[in-house]
Formats: structure tokens, sequence, C-alpha cells
């Protein structure tokens, strides 16, 4: 296991000991194990092997005997009893955010709720907002939570499907009978989430492709198995489709799987237009003219019978993407020329500076922001001023030594306090190359409370950037409530960025706001927001939002060169700095 695992075991453990009623001390001893862990900057291997874990402040000897034990075994049995010895309900209730140990043990002992369809019912009934300490707001929290769940439960990050896609799509391709072979549905459009996953296949002989699909060792259950589709099930509940259709039906099967419905939808409006009717078995000519209709053996043939250019899978939304006379050139990966919004190990990131600029050096980049966290956000370790002015000589340093891979730039992650106003001294800020402002606290607080919360942050002299402006994470929690069509009006007339947050749980500034926004001038940056090295290929996750969203190259800041790059922060900061004089 590595240390992120096992933090999170050790986490678990807390909860499961407080919700067992356990003595305070040995709770908080797991507790702080974890923090400790978690915030030492060494490798776990290395730890254990130089005999340090042991000596490690908040990790005793006992604790480090079963941090070694995870570490080697990826298992526990100390940790799998205790699990073993909750209920089963009420682990599955400590999943509702909101909801931690003492809480759940309070709905247990005065309600003898034991799962979740019993939590429902309590709460639909009152009972849980008449007991002490709970209240109406909560009562509503748990129920939408409880709602979320299963939603969530139903679908997966498209970033973590990857591989599995990748690995089938080559297993189909080296079978010979197959022709070729596409994934459809919401992955090939991009989609941030995924419910369930959609292969099209070409080939005259289905049987052994079909078998070979409801084979794979991966699979633990087979849904459907015929000889034109079947369906399987993997660990973890993931299904996938497969569609095997004869080689003259490839591309019309392709384009109507790939969806969406929406845009199949129009589709077959323009189509009727021009008197054929379209369906995933090919064009009908409706007056019997179906002689005339030329062979189609691929989906730009299929676009271009309608007169349409061929329509990136991305755009295929069904927002007027058949509408516009030329396709936009949309950014892509290798048009960014550096990366902004990224911690090292002065906050809560785990490479130093140097660590960091060689990681991003290697990703062919030209330069590398840091904006490590402020102090407000103590549980990340954030940098009040006098860290900031340490880190910003750090970072000059690192600019001018031999050892330069590339050229940082000094910025701050600066926490948007309650009222709106920045976490650092002004003075401190405008000595910072760029600023992004972000909110990590206060999501329960109302809409019009939020939105003026982040608006001001925006006027504020030195904001660069808005970060992650909603918050959210995806299939976990919802983010705030804000009005977000003001807070980019609001970025626009401040000249301030909006960020896609390039986490793949964060994809944040989502994209169906970003074709209007950049139309009205919005410009975005995509932001790893790495805490280590090898995140800054989030970037990819980033891309994909930009291009769902519309954005060409000159939307987004971190394709410009150093130079433009520079330039352009530097007069940002004089306009912004004059107008606050004048
Ligand atoms: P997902 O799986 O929920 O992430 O989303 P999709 O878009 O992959 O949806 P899925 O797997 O149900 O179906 C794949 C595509 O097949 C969908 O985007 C469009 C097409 N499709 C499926 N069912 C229908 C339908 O009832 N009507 C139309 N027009 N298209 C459909
Ligand atoms: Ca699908
Ligand atoms: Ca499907
Ligand atoms: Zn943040």
């Amino acid at each position: 296991m590595d240390k992120e695992d096992i933090v999170e075991v050790l986490e678990s453990i807390a909860v499961l000991l407080e919700l067992k009623g356990e003595n305070p001390f040995k709770i908080r001893a797991y507790a702080s194990g974890a923090r400790a862990l978690e915030t030492s900057g060494a490798a776990v291997a290395d730890l254990i092997e130089s005999g340090e874990l042991a000596k490690t402040k908040g990790i005793g000897e006992a604790l480090a005997k079963k941090i070694e034990t995870l570490h080697r075994e990826g298992s526990l049995p100390f940790y799998d009893d205790l699990k073993a010895s909750v209920e089963p309900g009420l682990l599955e209730i400590l999943e509702i955010p909101g909801l931690g140990a003492k809480k759940v043990k309070v709905l247990h002992r005065e309600l003898g709720i034991d799962s979740i369809d019993a939590l429902k019912s309590a709460c639909e009934a009152g009972k849980v907002s008449a007991l002490k300490g709970f209240g109406k707001k909560t009562e509503e929290k748990i129920l939408s939570g409880i709602e979320n769940r299963a939603a969530y439960a139903a679908r997966h990050l498209l970033w973590e499907l990857q591989d599995r896609v990748h690995s089938i799509l080559a297993g189909l391709r080296k079978l010979e009978v197959v022709g070729q072979a596409e994934v459809a549905g919401s992955f090939r459009r991009l989609a941030e989430t995924v419910g369930d996953l959609d292969f099209i296949v070409a080939s005259e002989t289905p049987e052994p492709v079909m078998e070979w699909f409801v084979q794979q060792p991966e699979v633990v259950e087979v849904t459907a198995h015929g000889t034109t589709k079947s369906s399987v099930r993997f660990a973890g509940g993931l299904q996938a489709d497969l569609r095997v259709v004869p080689a003259a039906q490839f591309a019309f099967a392709l384009h109507h799987f790939t969806g969406s419905k929406d845009h199949n939808v129009a589709m077959r409006q323009r189509a009727l237009k021009a008197g054929l009717s379209l369906s995933e078995w090919g064009f009908e000519a409706k007056d019997d003219e179906a002689a005339d209709l030329p062979e189609i053996r691929s989906e730009e043939a299929l676009f271009a019978q309608l007169d349409l250019p061929f329509i990136p899978p991305e755009l295929r939304e069904g927002r007027g993407e058949l509408e516009v006379e030329r396709m936009p050139e949309l950014v892509s990966v290798q048009d960014l020329r550096g990366v902004f919004h990224n911690h090292t190990t002065a906050s809560d990131g785990r490479g130093t500076i140097a660590q960091m600029a060689a990681a991003a050096a290697a990703k062919g980049w030209e330069y590398l922001g840091l904006a490590d966290h402020s102090k407000a956000s103590y549980q990340a370790n954030g940098l009040d001023e006098a860290r900031v002015r340490e880190q910003i000589k750090a970072v000059r340093a690192y600019n001018a030594s031999e050892e330069a891979k590339l050229h940082v730039f000094a910025g701050i992650e600066c926490d948007i306090l309650a009222d709106g106003q920045l976490d650092l001294a002004d003075d401190v800020l405008a000595e910072l190359d760029y600023v992004v402002a972000s909110v990590h606290s206060g999501f329960t607080k109302d809409r019009a409370e939020t939105t003026a919360r982040i608006i001001r942050a925006i006027e504020h002299p030195a904001t660069t950037m808005l970060g992650h402006p909603t918050g959210r994470l995806l299939l976990k929690r919802e983010g705030y409530a804000v009005d977000l069509e003001a807070v980019i009006e609001a970025a626009i007339k401040n000249e301030v960025i909006i960020e896609i947050n390039a986490n793949p749980r964060r994809l944040d500034l989502d994209w169906r706001f970003w074709r209007r926004a950049a139309e009205r001038g919005l410009l975005a940056s995509i932001n790893p927001d790495a805490h280590r090295g090898a995140h800054f290929d989030f970037v990819d996750a980033g891309i994909h939002v930009a291009r769902k969203g519309w954005l060409t190259k000159d939307a987004v800041l971190n394709t410009r060169s150093l130079e433009e790059v520079t330039t352009w922060l530097a007069e940002r900061k004089d306009r912004r700095q004059n107008l606050k004089e004048a």
C-alpha cells in the first residue's frame, strides 16, 4: 500500500473506534498518526528502511508496526476485525457527507437506526431533526446525501476508466476477425463521468469477438451474451456493452452509440430535411432513391452526406453543434506551454520547488507557477506572510541557479475569507507574480452570500485567477450554491481568469459554461492543482473540459509562451494597480 492508502486506513480506524465508543486517547493516536504520516516528506518505504518511522512525532512503536504491515501486506488483521465488528449498515451511513462517528452513534442509540433505509424513513418522519444537535437543516442535508449516494454509485470518473478502455480496445483489435474497434458513448464524448462503457466493433464473424469480451478475466458477471450485443459487469460495478456490426454499418453504429441522444435527435431532423431517415443501421431514402446513396464507411462521410463538417465527439451534446459553418479549432494538450496552480512541500504538496520544476520541465513546458495554500488553510499547512516572502525568495533563487530547468512563477492559492477578503496582506500579495483566489470553507452558506463573497474577491486588484469556482468533488460532494453567471460576469469585468481545475474529481469550472463565457471574453487557465509531479498529467482531463467547452487556443492563458505570459501578467498587474490608485 502506498502512503495515501495507509493514511486512509488509519483515519478509518479512528472513526470506527469512535463509533464503538473506545477510549479517546486510543482514537486520537490513530488520527494524529494518520496526520503525522501524511505530512512527513519521505516515502513510507524509506521511513521503514531507515527506522525513522517509529521515531516520527505522533507515531509510536505499535503504530509503526501496523503501518509496516499495511505497507508490506496491503491489509491489517486488526483493521479487518474492527470493520467486521461494526454493523455494515452503520458503515454505509458513515459514507453520507456530514455524518461522522459521533452523529451516527447518536442516531443508533436514540432511534435504533442501523441502515440507510431506516435513516431515510426517520428523516422523512422528522424524527432526526428532533434529536439534540441535529436540526432541520441537517435532516435535509442527510436526505439529499442519501439521494446523491444512489446517483453517484451508478457513475464513474472517466479519468479512472482510461486504462481499462485502452486495454479492452487493444484486446479487441488483436482479434483476427475484427476490422475496426472503437469506444463510443459518454467516454468518447469526453464526459467527466461515465455511466457505462460502449464498444463498437466491425466484424462479419461476431461469435469469437463476443466470446473474448465475456471471458475477460476481470468480468464478474455476464448480463447479456448474444451475436449482436453482449454486456458485462466488472468489479466495482462498472458495466460495458459491446455491439458487433458488419463493416458496412460501422460508421452508423459508431455515430449512433456515441450520442448524445440530443445530438442524435438533431441529426435525424437534419436528415429528414434532406429526405433521408437516419438510424444506427444507415440512411434510408424516403422515396425509394436508395440506389443514389453512396456507400458510407466513415463518420466523416456520414456528416458530409448531410453537408456537415466532421463534428468532434466531444461537441456532440446537442448544443448547437450542427448550426456552425466551421468547426472551431479546439485547444489540445500539445498547445500547453506551462501550468499555474500547483503546490509544493511548503504547504500540502509532496514535491519541493526543484522536484516540481523538474517534473514540469519533463512535460516539455517552459514555465511552472507555484501556488501553495495560504494560512487560513491551516489543515494544509498554509503559508503566512513571512513564509510567502521566504518562498518568493526561494523561487527567485531557483530561477537564478544553474539547476533551473524552466522558469518558475511565484504565486499563491490565497483563501477567500468568509467576508470575501483575501487571506494575506495586500503588500505581500503585490510582491507575487500572480494570485489564485479560492474558497475552501463555508460550503453551506446561502447562494447570495457566497456569490457576493466570491465577487468581492474577484474585485480585489491582486486577484489574477479564481480557483475551482464551485468547490465540487465529482461523485463525492456537490459544490456550494453560487450564481456562476454573476461570477463569470464579474470575472470578465475585472480581467480575472477562471481556472479549469483539471483534477479529475473537480473539473471546475464545468464545461457547460465555457462556450458562452469565452464568447463574452472570459479567459481560462488549465490548472492541474498538482500536489506531486505525477499530477501534471491531470492537464489531459482539463483539456477534455476545454474542448467540450468549445475553447480554442486563444481562450486559454497557459497556451501562451513564457514571454507572452510574463508580459500579460505584468501589464495586467499595472492596470489593476492604477485602477486602485485612481
Ligand atoms: P452514460 O453511459 O450514462 O454515461 O451516457 P451515454 O451517452 O454513454 O449513454 P448510453 O450508454 O445509454 O447510450 C450510448 C449512446 O447511445 C447514447 O449517447 C445515444 C445512443 N442511445 C442510447 N439509447 C438511445 C435512445 O433511446 N435514443 C437515442 N436517440 N439514442 C440513444
Ligand atoms: Ca454509456
Ligand atoms: Ca450503454
Ligand atoms: Zn484549492
